[in-house]
Order: structure tokens, then C-alpha cells, then sequence
């Protein structure tokens, strides 16, 4: 961090921070003080948001004291290579469960705010969760970000401070209603702001040639504007090991100069309408989880904060008159996706344009100083902007890409005389149908390495999508499969578990969860799978009393707990979960089976839909017209029940994953990249029922067969399939109980009579069914069968949800980190 200006004279100078005492005592005093002080209100008469305000600030003061610890030491040590995590995303959930554990102060915290008069979970609940991320893949970011910190790995995590987060979900009429999510609304007790620092960002304008001193022809870029930005530093703490690490988050700010011209012409309006131009740059996330729309705005955000990083690190975590010729020894660039890819060409201007490298030398350093992860399959997913765009708003960096493409394809001439079909194919810049920059062939050209995030997601990188890249250089593709982080999602969401598991194999499994292992030999134990069993029975009664609460969604008692949550898109097939249902329930209404013969069950599903999305939109309504049908039908009442509360965030799945029997993982193959809440679910003892898809391949190996319910086409059969002709319609024809639900939809049965509402639904499935849902119907059909008779055996099945934990560890990001330490990143960790 920036260094003093002189060294200090005071004795106090030299001191450690000194941190509030670990007290009852001492935490009052903290908060009071913090109340008082920085609230401006008195305990009397201060309302809950006060006190929460107060809470946070006092916790964040404990925080803030290992930070400076952290970042003290890290000063002292011999300079370290460092982690730069580039996200356009961090789903973080709440914050204060999590700091309080980090630090131990959980129970100091609790008896100091009963001292007070206070109930810790009033204040607890006053908490809005920060929903930087669309799903996953922010998902991810925050549970790496965590477990960096954990491991302490010297790291710096980059994003953008958006003033609205993921949308908030309401149904009206079944339909999905976007709200704004306000985020900031009742202050930001986490975030601290440096607006004193500003980073400037360029767009826009021209570029000149130039002669240089030395005589050298140049580049130089004129830019026709800029913002600001404001750097917001938010503090990630490690567990129990004392390191707090950094996010830092950019907002944008209008320039001073930026207006001042129009203001001296007397256009005062104007001018406060061009400072909101500016500010808007980080005013919103793009709810688009898998189709970028090329929005103009997308970009001018994805090159407002990596500007900001890059700078920052080179500016400020370097010290001054650094030599950057060093660079890949001090530093990597993870870039997550292909969203922060426009760091490859602006760390090249920066070397060449700045500090006047030679192009060779400089493409030489930038090379070293990144890797990108992808997370994605589908190509409409791919991110590609326009040229016309990039000409437009960073004409500088579209001169760079061009040069880099240059010589790119130069060398590919060279490897492949001749094979000018392979060329255009690997080009970075595409021609058609419209000329545009794609932006994962400039990440894999300007990357040390490239990775997927599950075994099978690798693989099929490597053999479909980045197929010509990979032949060129096999050693520059990996694997890392993803995970999540134990932290949030066994001990924070899970305390009963939590306490099981301590009690019986002790202390030290929440950062070291292979340990997890050592629960086999209690599979078997009667005693142990009554506990168990317990503690998935207290977790039911508490998202039953959360949905009441949140949503006054009554859950029936004694079901199977059968659980969809992710976003909604047609690959992830929602709509082959709502075929089943309307299976069970016509098998009910029908008599064709005997009530009382059915393991009563309850679905859950959780999913927002991208605004434009409307087919996924669509598959929103139908499932709530079918759960307000279902739920309202006498016939059968206690044997099935459908839920779908709306706005499924972080905080949610908190309380719902580990209540889950059964967890839906039924992509369809070869379309998940890896999927994370599987992982979550399956470390809190549900089994999993789930397609050969993604990172279901490494759990099904990990648990056995027997412990995990398989269905469906793989891959393989899946391509064949499609090379043959796929036709829906073969299977409507031929499956009767296919046909009999899908009839059932069609004749308006769950929408008042309505089959105007559900003919576009209904057709689609008919006659296009992207993703093969009709395919795997009745494979489905039968594995869900398979868990009734499974389920019907709660010996059994207990055996098989304690294997499921037992047996997960692998998927802790702890292991996810060090696998990128030491096969990408090769830095070293001080924990
Ligand atoms: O990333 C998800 C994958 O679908 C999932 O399989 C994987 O487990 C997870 C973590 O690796 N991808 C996303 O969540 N993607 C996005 O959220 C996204 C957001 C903005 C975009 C494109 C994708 O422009």
C-alpha cells in the first residue's frame, strides 16, 4: 500500500495496530463508541438499522485491524508474487455471520449486544446481501476470494462497485417483476471508501502517429473523454488465521474537466446531465447470466475497472520506480471469463505507450502476466464486440488487437502453410456476420493458461470449443474444478451439521475438508444416522419457519425435500423438472397409483430469469400456474407440494440447501460448465439426482454410484444424436406419459383453461427442444422412481446422504486455490 512520505518520528509510529480487545467489555465499548459517534445516536432511542450500522462498523474495526496487520507484514517480506483476481463479479451474501466467525467473535459479539439490550439476530436480519454476481459465476469469485484469505495467499481481488446488484425477483400473476436492487440504500458499513484516490479512465478519441525522441514511429492515443474512479476497498478475512485480504471494488465519477467547458458555456443542466453519463458506468450489473447483449455501456464498464486495477496495482501495491520488466514475478492476472480480457491490451499500451517498451519485449511480459478461465459452453455465451465499438470507444487498444492478431495469425501461417480455413477460424478478429473482436481468442492468445472449471467442461474446451488453440498448444490448456467454500456453506448455513461433525471427528475440518473423510466409518452407525437424521429435520422446520416469514409459503411437514435452485435457462432444464411434476400429479389425480403408496414430496425451485429472456420467463409462469394448481387440489394434498419463492439470493439458499433430501442437477449433457450448487448440496448430505454433466461426473466418482441417481444421454450421445436429427416430436409420440403431461400443460389444466398461455411454450417443446429435455424424459422418469423406493428406506438412505458428506471434501475452494497455485499461479502462501 502507498508508503509513508518520510520516515516516522513518533514512537507510536512504530507500534502494532492495536485492535478492540476480544471482550464482552471491550466490543461494548467499541460499539457503543461506534453508535454513538458514528451514527450519532444514543442507544435509547436508536432503531435497528442504527444499531446494525453500529454492529457492522464495530466488527469492521476488528477487520480492519488484521488488514493493516496483514498488509504490515506483507510489507516486511521479501517482495512475493502476487494474485490479481480480475471479476466483473462477486456474489458475496452477507457479510456479518461471516466476519464474526472469521475473527472468533461470534459469541463476544452476541453476549455484548444482549449486554445492550440487544438481540443479535434482529440485527443480523437487517442485512442486505451485496448481489454483485448473476449466479455462479460470481458465486465463485467469493468463495475463491474466502479462500485465499484462508490459505493466505498474497492476493488482491479486483471488481466493480455496482450501485444496483442482481435485479429483486417479485411474481405478480405469476409472472417475473424486475425490482431495483438498492443495494446502498441503508449505508454501506462494510465498504471503505478512498475517494481521495482517484483513478483516471480514458475513453474515446483518436490515436496519432508520432516520432519519437529516438527516432522510432509511434502511437499515440488523443482520448475524447474520461471518468473517474473511486476506489472502495472491502475486507476478506482468512479463518482463524488472522490475514484479512483485499477486494476493491471501483465506482465511477464524473471528471471535473469533464464538464467544465460546457458549464463556462452557461449550460448548467447539460453539464450535471454529462456527470451522470459518467457516474453511470457503475450504476447497474447486467442481468445477463449466458447471452451478452453487446451493450456499448458492458464495455465501457469492463475497461472502466480493469483500467482502475491494473493502474492501481502498478501504482500503488508496487513500489515506486519498480522495474516492469519484472512484472511476471510479481504479479498474475486471473481473469475471470472473458469480461475483464481488455486488461491483455491495456497492460500492453501501458507498457509500450507509457513506458516506452519495445512491442516484442512488452508482448513478451503481458503473455506471463495472465491466465483465463472459462465458464462457459454455449457459444452464444462468447463474448464478441464489435470493431466498429472498440474503434470507437478504445481505438488505441483496437490498433493493439490488431497488431496482436497480426502477428498471430502470422505464426499460424507458419505452423500451417496452407490451412487458411483454420486461420480465419482462430483469428481473433472474426469477419462475419458482422467484423468484431472475440474476446476468448485474444484471452487464450494473451494467456499463460487456460482453464475450465470441471473435468468434462475441460476436456470439451479442449475438443470443441477452443479445439484449433488447444493443437497448437496442449500445454497451455487445464483443469481446475471448481468448489465452494466450507466456511459459508457448511459452518455459517449449516450449525447443526456443523456441530455433528465436530462432535464426532473434532475441530479443524472447516480448512481442511478432505478430513470430511474420516465420517465413512459412521455411515453404517445407527446411532449416528439418527443424529443425522435429526439434523436434516431441524433444518426442514427452519426454512419452513424462513419461507412462512419471507413469503407465506406454508410447507407441508414430513416430505421429501426435493430441490431446484439455479438460474433459469433452458439448458439447465427447469422444464423437464416441471414435466415431472405434472407427471406425479397426473399419476395422482388420475388413481392410477394409491395415495398413500407415494412418498409425499415438496420441490423447490429458485431461479431468476434474465429481463429478456422469454422463453425463461415463460418456464416462470408455467411453474407457478402449476404450483398454485398443485398446491390447491385436494386430491393431492400431502403427497405433493410445489414451491418457487421468489428472489432465490445467497441468503436463501443459506437456509435452504441443508434442508434439501434431493438435489436436481439435470443439465443437459455437455452444456454445464460445472455447476456449484451441486456441491453445496451434496456436502450437506443430499443426494443428488443428475445428468454425466459438468462437475455431477466428479461427485458421482467421488460418492459411487450407488450414493448419486444417474440418468440420461452423455455427451457423446447427445452430439450423436443432434448429428442425426433430433425430433421432440418422435418422443411426444411414442412415451404415453410424456404425452399425457405435455397434454395436460396444452389443455390450459394449470392455467385457468388458458392455452393461449402455454402454446408457445408447449410448441417450442414440440418442435424445437434445444436441449433435449423430451429425450431424457423418460430416463428421468425412471431414475426419480428409483429415489422413491431409495427414500422409502431411510436407513438407507441416510447411509447414502452421510457418504455424500463424507466424501465431498475434494470440493472445498480451498483445494480449488491451491490447485491454481500450483499448476497456473506459482506463488507462494504464508498460512
Ligand atoms: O459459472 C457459470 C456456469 O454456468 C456454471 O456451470 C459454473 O459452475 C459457474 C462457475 O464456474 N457461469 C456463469 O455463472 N456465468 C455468468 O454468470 C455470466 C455472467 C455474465 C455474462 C456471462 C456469463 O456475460
Amino acid at each position: 500500500e502507498t508508503g509513508p512520505t518520510s520516515e516516522p518520528t513518533s514512537p507510536l509510529a512504530r507500534g502494532p495496530v492495536i485492535s478492540p480487545p476480544h471482550t464482552v467489555e471491550g466490543f461494548v465499548k467499541a460499539f457503543l463508541h461506534e453508535l454513538n459517534f458514528g451514527q450519532g445516536v444514543p442507544l435509547a432511542t436508536s432503531s435497528q438499522t442504527d444499531q446494525y450500522l453500529a454492529l457492522a462498523r464495530t466488527v469492521r474495526s476488528y477487520l480492519m485491524a488484521r488488514w493493516l496487520e496483514t498488509a504490515r507484514k506483507r510489507r516486511a517480506s521479501q517482495p512475493q508474487k502476487m494474485v490479481g483476481y480480475l471479476s466483473a463479479e462477486y456474489l458475496l451474501g452477507r457479510q456479518l455471520d461471516n466476519a464474526l466467525s472469521a475473527t472468533e467473535l461470534r459469541e463476544v459479539a452476541t453476549d455484548a449486544m444482549k449486554a445492550c439490550g440487544i438481540d443479535i439476530e434482529d440485527l443480523r436480519a437487517q442485512e442486505v446481501e451485496p448481489g454483485l454476481g448473476n449466479g455462479g459465476l460470481g458465486r465463485l469469485a467469493a468463495c475463491f476470494i474466502d479462500s485465499l484469505a484462508t490459505l493466505g495467499a498474497p492476493s488482491i481481488a479486483y471488481g466493480i462497485r455496482y450501485e444496483f446488484g442482481i435485479f429483486r425477483q417479485t411474481f405478480v400473476d405469476g409472472r417475473q417483476v424486475e425490482q431495483p436492487d438498492a443495494w446502498l440504500s441503508s449505508g454501506d458499513p462494510w465498504g471503505v471508501p478512498h475517494p481521495e484516490l482517484e483513478v483516471p479512465v480514458n475513453f474515446g478519441g483518436h490515436t496519432e502517429r508520432y516520432v519519437g525522441e529516438d527516432g522510432r514511429e509511434r502511437s499515440r492515443w488523443v482520448p475524447g473523454w474520461g471518468v473517474i474512479g473511486l476506489r472502495y476497498n472491502y475486507m476478506v478475512p482468512g479463518y482463524h488465521n488472522g490475514v484479512v485480504n483485499t477486494l476493491r471494488l471501483w465506482r465511477a465519477r464524473a471528471t471535473n474537466a469533464f464538464d467544465l467547458h460546457i458549464f463556462n458555456a452557461g449550460d448548467y443542466a447539460e453539464a450535471v446531465r454529462a456527470q451522470t453519463f459518467a457516474e453511470n458506468i457503475s450504476k447497474v450489473l447486467y442481468p445477463e447470466d449466458s447471452t451478452p447483449q453487446g451493450k456499448e455501456l458492458r464495455l465501457q464498464q469492463q475497461y472502466f475497472f480493469v483500467a482502475c486495477s491494473i493502474k492501481d496495482f502498478l501504482t500503488h501495491t508496487m513500489p515506486k520506480g519498480f522495474d516492469v520488466r519484472e512484472l511476471p514475478e510479481r504479479i498474475i492476472f486471473q481473469l475471470n471469463d472473458t469480461h475483464p480480457v481488455i486488461a491483455i491490451p491495456e497492460l500492453m499500451r501501458i507498457l509500450v505507450d507509457e513506458h516506452d517498451l519495445e512491442w516484442d519485449q512488452a508482448w513478451g511480459i503481458t503473455k506471463q502476466c495472465f491466465a483465463y478461465t472459462c465458464h462457459t459452453l454455449l457459444p452464444e455465451a462468447l463474448e464478441v464486440w464489435p470493431v466498429s465499438l472498440m474503434e470507437r470507444l478504445l481505438p488505441r487498444h483496437m490498433e493493439i488487437i490488431y497488431r496482436i492478431n497480426e502477428e498471430f495469425l502470422d505464426d499460424l501461417r507458419e505452423a500451417y502453410p496452407g490451412d487458411e480455413l483454420r486461420v480465419r477460424r482462430m483469428s481473433i478478429i472474426a469477419d462475419h456476420p458482422e467484423r468484431s473482436v472475440r474476446m476468448a481468442h485474444l484471452a487464450t492468445v494473451g494467456s499463460v493458461k487456460v482453464n475450465g472449471v470441471a473435468a468434462l467442461h475441460s476436456q470439451l474446451l479442449k475438443d470443441k470449443v477452443l479445439n484449433d488453440f488447444s493443437e497448437l498448444w496442449p500445454d497451455r490448456f487445464t483443469n481446475v474444478t471448481n468448489g465452494v467454500t466450507p466456511r459459508r456453506f457448511i459452518r455459517q448455513s449449516n450449525p447443526a451439521l456443523t456441530g455433528l461433525i465436530t462432535e464426532t471427528i473434532g475441530k479443524g475440518w472447516v480448512s481442511d475438508l478432505d478430513r470430511l473423510a474420516e465420517l465413512q466409518a459412521y455411515s453404517d452407525d445407527p446411532e449416528f444416522r439418527e443424529k443425522f437424521r435429526a439434523v436434516k429435520a431441524a433444518n426442514k422446520e427452519r426454512i419452513t419457519d424462513v419461507l412462512a416469514k419471507r413469503d407465506g409459503i406454508q410447507l407441508p411437514q414430513g416430505h421429501m425435500l426435493d430441490v431446484m435452485v439455479k438460474r433459469l435457462h433452458e439448458y439447465k432444464r427447469q422444464s423437464l423438472k416441471m414435466l415431472h411434476i405434472v407427471t406425479l400429479y397426473d399419476r395422482l389425480i388420475s388413481g392410477e397409483v394409491d395415495p398413500a403408496s407415494v412418498t409425499p414430496r415438496t420441490v423447490v425451485f429458485g431461479a431468476k430469469a434474465a429481463p429478456g429472456y422469454h422463453m425463461a420467463k415463460e418456464t416462470i409462469f408455467l411453474i407457478n400456474s402449476i404450483a398454485k394448481t398443485v398446491n390447491a387440489d385436494p386430491r393431492v394434498q400431502g403427497r405433493l407440494f410445489v414451491a418457487f419463492p421468489p428472489n432465490y439470493n445467497v441468503t436463501l439458499a443459506e437456509k435452504l440447501i441443508p434442508a434439501a433430501d434431493l438435489s436436481e442437477q439435470i443439465s443437459l449433457a455437455g452444456k454445464e460448465a460445472s455447476g456449484t450448487g451441486n456441491m453445496k448440496f451434496a456436502l450437506n448430505g443430499a443426494l443428488t439426482i443428475g445428468t454425466d454433466d459438468g462437475a455431477n461426473v466428479e461427485i458421482r466418482e467421488l460418492v459411487g454410484d450407488e450414493n448419486f441417481f444417474l440418468f440420461g444421454m452423455d455427451e457423446p450421445a447427445v452430439a450423436e444424436l443432434q448429428a442425426r436429427g433430433y425430433r421432440p416430436g418422435d418422443y411426444y409420440e411414442s412415451d404415453a406419459n410424456l404425452k399425457r403431461a405435455i397434454d395436460l400443460i396444452a389443455s390450459g389444466h394449470f392455467t385457468d383453461g388458458n392455452r393461449d398461455a402455454v402454446s408457445a411454450f408447449v410448441g417450442d417443446l414440440l418442435s424445437n427442444d434445444r436441449f433435449l429435455a423430451l429425450a431424457d424424459y423418460a430416463s428421468y422418469l425412471e431414475a426419480q422412481d428409483r429415489v422413491e423406493a431409495a427414500y422409502a428406506d431411510q436407513e438407507e438412505w441416510s447411509r447414502k446422504a452421510i457418504l455424500n458428506v463424507a466424501r465431498t471434501g475434494f470440493f472445498s475452494s480451498d483445494r480449488s486455490m491451491r490447485d491454481y497455485i500450483d499448476r497456473i499461479w506459482h506463488i507462494k502462501t504464508n498460512a
